[in-house]
C-alpha cells in the first residue's frame, strides 16, 4: 500500500474551518472530555422551543450486562428537524438562495428550488399527509427517484413528526412489501415511472405489486400519493422563481398508470387544494425522526432508528467540517437519497447550513462517460461526493472523458461506501482534483448516522486508502478476538464504548435484536462489523467487514488489502477477493478480476497478478485462484456481495437471495468461467 502523504488543498489557505492538526486534536479533546459543552455551543446555533439541560446533556448505557442499551442526547429539550431547515434559513434572509439545482436524466431537463419555494412545498404537502390521517408517529413509505419531491415527502414528515422509511427505488417489490409490512406504514409516497439511462422503470407498476404482496405480511397501505414524474418538460418549466413549474406545466403522456380509486392519489390533484402554510409539530429531541433499513447478515432487514436532536446536530457538524462547507459553495453528493448517504449528506446536512447542492437523477454514463464531470463544470461544484465503485468504473475509460471539462471549481472530493483502495484514491487525486484537492474518505455506516472515521480539509494529511482520524466525539477502539482493547499499532475489530449524538438509537420495534447485533459481541462496546488497523502515526485504515477477513497459514488479512494490490495493475479495473477452505493453510485467497475495458483476461495476466500480490503482501498471501470476471455481483448500491463470490469459489449452486442484485446474471457467467472443473 502507497505509504506517500499528501497535503490537504487549503494547508496555505487561510479559509478552512480546521486550519492544523493542533486545532483538530485540541477540538477532539474537548469533544470527548467536556462531551455536553462541545455540543452544546453547536446545538445553540439551532432553535430549539423547549431548551435543553447542558448539565443533563446527555445519558447512555452500552453494556448489556448492566441494564438494557440506551442512548439519549437532550432529552427534554423540543425542537423541529424541518424549521430548522427551512423556516429559520428563510428568516436568516435566505429565502431566495437555491436549495437545490436538479439535473435530470436527460442533460436538457434542469431545474432549481429556492428555500423559500421549498418552505412552501413543505407545507402543502404536510398539509397534504395530515389530510390522510398521518400524526406525529406515523410511518410514511417512500419509494421515489431523484426529484425535488422527495426532499418535499421527507422533510414534510419532519415537520409533522411522521417518521419516514425510504426504500431505495432500485430495491424489488418483493423488498418493498417486506419493508413497508415492517413497518407499518400509513402511507407510501411514489411516482409513475423515471428513466434511467435509456430504460424507463414503472415505479407505480412495482408499488401495486408490492401493496398488494404487504397484505400477505398482514398489512394494507391505505394510501398512495404518486408524483407525475414522466411526463413532464422540465426545459420548459426554468421558470425564474426557482420552481420547477406549475401543474398546468404538465402534459399528460402517461395516461395508463395502473390506479385503485380511494387509495391512490395524484400528488398535483392534492397539491391543489391545500394551504402553502402548516405549523410545525415541537417534537421532544428523543422522539423518531426516520427509520432506514439496512440488511443483516441473516434474516429480516433491520429498520435502523435515528431521533431528532442529536441527528440533526452530528448531520449539521459533519458537513460543515467534513466539507469544509462555506457560504457560496456548491456541493454534489452523488448518492441516491435512498441511502443514508443520501439522508445526511443530500437532505439535512447541506440544508441544516443553507447549502445550495446539486441533485442528480440519473447516471454517470448517460448519455456518455463524461456526464459526472459536466455536471460539476455545469453548476461550477466545489464539494463532490462519491463512492469509489463509481470512480473505479469510471477509471475504465481513462482521462479523455475527464480532459473535456473544466473542474476547476472543484475543492473537496469525497469518498464513501467502502474501503477505496490506494490506485482509485491516486486517479481521484490527480484527474478529477488536479492534484490540489483534498479527498475526504469518509468512513461510517447507516447505523452511525454521519462520518466517524474522516480526514478533515485543509487539516489532515491524507494517507491513500485511510480513513484516517475520528470526527468530533468520537473515539474508535480495536479489540481483539478476547475483546481485550489493542493499544498503538495493530488491527482489530473497530468498536466504540461511547455515543455520538446523530448515532442509532434502536432497530425499529426490536430492541432485543438491535442489543444482540451491535452490542452482544463485546459487552460495554458498539461493534461496527467492521476490521480495522491502527498505523504508526495513529491512522485508522478500516480493513471491511470482519467475515471479509482471511486468516491464510495464521496470517490474518483483509480481502481489501489483496484487492487494493490487484487493482493497482495497469490492466485491472475492478477485483474482489474471497477466502475459500484450503486443506493446509486453513484458508486461501480466491481472486475475481475485472480487466480495464478492452483487455483480454490471459494466463500471462493471472501469473502476473498472483506474482504481484506475493510481492506486494508476502508470500502467504499468494493467490491459489485468479478467475476472470466480466462483472461482478453487485447490489444495487454498489457493494459486493461476497458471499456469492464465496459460492463461486466452491463451486456450489446454493447462493441463496440474490435479488437485491443490480445485474444478477452476472452469477451465471462467473460460474462458467470458474478455471478449475470442480
Ligand atoms: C455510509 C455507508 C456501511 C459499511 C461499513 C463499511 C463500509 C463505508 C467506508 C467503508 C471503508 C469507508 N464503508 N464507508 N469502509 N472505508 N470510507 O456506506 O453506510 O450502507 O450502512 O454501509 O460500508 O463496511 O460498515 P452503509
Amino acid at each position: 500500500m502507497s505509504r506517500n502523504v499528501y497535503l490537504p488543498y487549503s494547508v496555505t489557505s487561510e479559509k478552512a474551518h480546521i486550519k492544523s492538526m493542533e486545532q483538530y486534536r485540541e477540538m477532539h479533546k474537548k469533544s470527548l472530555e467536556s462531551t455536553a459543552q462541545f455540543w452544546s455551543e453547536i446545538a445553540s446555533q439551532f432553535h430549539w422551543e423547549t431548551p435543553y439541560d447542558v448539565n443533563n446533556f446527555y445519558s447512555y448505557n452500552f453494556d448489556v450486562t448492566k441494564g438494557p442499551v440506551q442512548i439519549k442526547w437532550m432529552e427534554g429539550a423540543t425542537t423541529n428537524v424541518c424549521y430548522n431547515l427551512l423556516d429559520k434559513n428563510v428568516r436568516n434572509g435566505m429565502g431566495d438562495k437555491v436549495a437545490f439545482y436538479w439535473e435530470g436524466n436527460d442533460p436538457e431537463d434542469y431545474s432549481k428550488i429556492t428555500y423559500k419555494k421549498l418552505l412552501e412545498e413543505v407545507c402543502r404537502f404536510s398539509n397534504v399527509l395530515k389530510s390522510k390521517g398521518v400524526v406525529k408517529g406515523d410511518r410514511v413509505a417512500i419509494y421515489m427517484p431523484m426529484v425535488f419531491e422527495i426532499v418535499i415527502a421527507i422533510l414534510s414528515c419532519a415537520r409533522i413528526g411522521a417518521v419516514h422509511s425510504i426504500v431505495f427505488a432500485g430495491f424489488s417489490s418483493d423488498s418493498l412489501a417486506e419493508r413497508m409490512a415492517d413497518c407499518k406504514c400509513k402511507v407510501l409516497v411514489t411516482a409513475d415511472s423515471v428513466y434511467r439511462g435509456d430504460k424507463l422503470l414503472n415505479i407505480k407498476s412495482l408499488c401495486d405489486i408490492a401493496m398488494d404482496k404487504a397484505k400477505n405480511f398482514g398489512h394494507e397501505v391505505p394510501t398512495c400519493i404518486v408524483v407525475r414524474h414522466l411526463p413532464r418538460l422540465y426545459r420548459s418549466m426554468n421558470t425564474s422563481n426557482g420552481t420547477n413549474g406549475s401543474n398546468s406545466d404538465i402534459i399528460d403522456l402517461h395516461s395508463d398508470v395502473p390506479w385503485t380509486d380511494g387509495r391512490d392519489y395524484w400528488w398535483h390533484d392534492e397539491m391543489d387544494d391545500v394551504e402553502p402554510s402548516c405549523y410545525p409539530v415541537w417534537m421532544s429531541a428523543e422522539d423518531p425522526l426516520f427509520m432506514l433499513y439496512t440488511s443483516g447478515s441473516t434474516g429480516k432487514p433491520k429498520g435502523v432508528l435515528h431521533t431528532t436532536g442529536g441527528y440533526l446536530l452530528y448531520a449539521a457538524t459533519t458537513f460543515k467540517y467534513v466539507f469544509d462547507y462555506h457560504p457560496g459553495d456548491v456541493y454534489w453528493c452523488t448518492a441516491d437519497i435512498g441511502w443514508i448517504t443520501g439522508h445526511s449528506y443530500v437532505v439535512y446536512g447541506p440544508l441544516a447550513n443553507g447549502a445550495t447542492s446539486v441533485i442528480f437523477e440519473g447516471t454517470p454514463f448517460y448519455p456518455d462517460n463524461g456526464r459526472y464531470w459536466s455536471i460539476i463544470e455545469k453548476y461550477k461544484v466545489t464539494q463532490f461526493y462519491t463512492a469509489p465503485t463509481a470512480i473505479r468504473a469510471l477509471m475504465k475509460f481513462g482521462e479523455e472523458p475527464v480532459k473535456k471539462h473544466n473542474l476547476d471549481s472543484l475543492k473537496v472530493l469525497g469518498s464513501v461506501g467502502e474501503p477505496i483502495n490506494p490506485e482509485a484514491w491516486l486517479w481521484y487525486y490527480q484527474n478529477i482534483g488536479q492534484e490540489r484537492c483534498s479527498i475526504a474518505d469518509t468512513f461510517w455506516q447507516t447505523e452511525t448516522g454521519g462520518h466517524v472515521i474522516t480526514p478533515l480539509p485543509g487539516c489532515t494529511p491524507m494517507k491513500p486508502g485511510s480513513a484516517s482520524f475520528p470526527f468530533f466525539g468520537v473515539k474508535p477502539i480495536l479489540l481483539d478476538e478476547s475483546g481485550k482493547e489493542i493499544e498503538g499499532v495493530g488491527e482489530g475489530y473497530l468498536v466504540f464504548n461511547k455515543p455520538w449524538p446523530g448515532m442509532m438509537r434502536t432497530l425499529f420495534g426490536n430492541h432485543e435484536r438491535f442489543q444482540s447485533v451491535y452490542f452482544s459481541k463485546f459487552p460495554g462496546y458498539y461493534c461496527t462489523g467492521d476490521g480495522a488497523r491502527r498505523d504508526e502515526d495513529g491512522y485508522f485504515w478500516v480493513t471491511g467487514r470482519v467475515d471479509d477477513m482471511l486468516n491464510v497459514s495464521g496470517h490474518l488479512m483483509s480481502t481489501a488489502e489483496v484487492e487494493s494490490v490487484l487493482t493497482e495493475h495497469p490492466d485491472v479495473s475492478e477485483a474482489a477477493v474471497v477466502s475459500r477452505p484450503h486443506p493446509v493453510k486453513g484458508e486461501c485467497l480466491y481472486c475475481f478480476v475485472t480487466p480495464n475495458h478492452g483487455v483480454t483476461f490471459t494466463p500471462k495476466l493471472s501469473s502476473e497478478l498472483v506474482k504481484k500480490v506475493r510481492e506486494s503482501i508476502g508470500p502467504f498471501a499468494m493467490p491459489d485462484v485468479i478467475q476472470h470476471a466480466p462483472g461482478l455481483p453487485k447490489t444495487r448500491s454498489g457493494k459486493i456481495m461476497r458471499r456469492v463470490l464465496r459460492k463461486v469459489a466452491i463451486n456450489d449452486r446454493e447462493v441463496g437471495d440474490i435479488s437485491t442484485l443490480a445485474d444478477e446474471h452476472i452469477v451465471e457467467e462467473l460460474f462458467k468461467n470458474r478455471p478449475e472443473k470442480s
